[in-house]
């Protein structure tokens, strides 16, 4: 048994010879145990990805030289290996910025349609026009995920908008979640704050309401703030109001159980409130049923574009952001206290002299 082209889209190993995780080659999961003639399946994992068309030749010349899955050229040593993934991150790369530095992972949930993408692609947008209040964007692992998203929305014209800026979210790898990377400048004191945040399907979050589907949102446990997306314009209309609250009272639900006994605090974001103010009744509905598990809950009513004059575009996103910040992550969970024994006194010295 081989092992085939790696399958983690923002791994360069095919081209590099070197795992963007750092894991020996011939041990990395993410590239399937093959036999020598069954990996046909391997190229076609991530059709239309830069990155698959990239692995199919390597995987063909290698398939003739007989090394299956081995790159034929050697990796040229010109410190590419230190530039970050271009599109969104994994948990594993995730994980890997959270222990080299505080960084403030948010947690986004909410049905297709409710303006998860639309957030962030209004703050990003804010941001590249220097009119992200309070905040100035200093960085991005992510930067072609967000132009990626955000791309239709440079196009429509004024006064002619289209019904769908973004388009509805899907991932190359449906069980695990992509995250977009952003390092914020804040004006009042020159602070940089590092933010993870995930841009997933609305599936997922229906998944979760109807059937409980919870392994993949297993991340949010180690987030310091929950966004959930509900589409405003839903809870102001008599008609789908209340499928609109039993479904977001539902999910509120889903979010306790899954977290056991964590909390992060819940921020409420309703959307489209260039259409229709939140009314302060659900408002109010919500952020009792988020206390009553347990949760800090908090509102941030948002309009990520705007059809109405009267209310800029973003309206909402900056104070989100700001107040997501102010959170603060969850105690770090490293250099947890262990029993000292004798073998280990230089390691316990250490740790009481840092
Ligand atoms: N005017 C206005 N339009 C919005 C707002 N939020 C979302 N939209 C529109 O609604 C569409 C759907 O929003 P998305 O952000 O793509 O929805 P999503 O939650 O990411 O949905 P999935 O990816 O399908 O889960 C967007 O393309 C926008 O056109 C808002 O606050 N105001
Ligand atoms: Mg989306």
């Amino acid at each position: 048994m081989m092992r085939g082209p790696c399958q983690n889209s923002s791994c360069t190993f095919s081209a590099t010879n070197t795992c963007v995780l750092g894991n020996p080659p011939e041990d990395c999961e993410n590239r399937p145990l093959i036999d020598g003639d069954d990996d046909d399946d391997v190229a076609e994992d991530e059709p239309g990805t830069e990155e698959a068309e990239e692995e199919t030749p390597v995987a063909d010349a290698a398939r003739g030289s007989g090394v299956v899955g081995m790159p034929v050229l050697t990796a040229p040593d010109d410190g590419m290996r230190s530039l970050p993934a271009s599109r969104t991150l994994g948990i594993a790369q995730v994980n890997a910025i959270m222990e080299n530095r505080p960084a403030c992972l948010v947690g986004i949930v909410g049905l297709a349609g409710a303006g998860k993408t639309a957030a962030l692609v209004s703050a990003y947008l804010l941001l590249s026009n220097g009119v992200f209040e309070g905040f100035s964007y200093a960085d991005s692992d992510t930067l072609r995920a967000f132009e990626e998203i955000s791309r239709a929305s440079r196009i429509w014209q004024k006064g002619n908008p289209p019904e769908q800026i973004t388009v509805h979210t899907t991932l190359s790898n449906d069980r695990e979640a992509g995250f977009l990377h952003l390092r914020l400048r804040r004006d009042a004191d020159d602070r940089i704050f590092d933010m993870l945040l995930p841009d997933l399907p609305g599936e997922w979050s229906r998944a979760l309401i109807d059937r409980n589907d919870a392994d993949r949102l297993e991340f949010l446990k180690s987030s310091s703030v929950i966004w959930m997306m509900v589409d405003g314009r839903q809870f102001a209309n008599a008609a789908r109001v209340t499928r609109a609250r039993y479904r977001a009272k539902l999910l509120i639900e889903r979010l306790a159980d899954l977290l056991d006994g964590s909390r992060p605090r819940l921020m409420i974001v309703p959307t489209w409130q260039d259409k229709i103010a939140f009314p302060q009744a659900e408002a109010d509905t919500l952020r009792e049923c988020g206390r009553s598990f347990g949760f800090e809950v908090d509102l941030a009513p948002i309009a990520s574009f705007s059809w109405d004059e009267d209310m800029e575009p973003g309206h909402g996103v900056a104070d989100l952001f700001s107040r997501t910040l102010t959170a603060g992550p969850p105690p770090p969970d490293f250099w947890p206290v262990t029993d000292r024994s004798a073998d280990d006194r230089k390691l316990a010295s250490y740790r009481r002299d840092a």
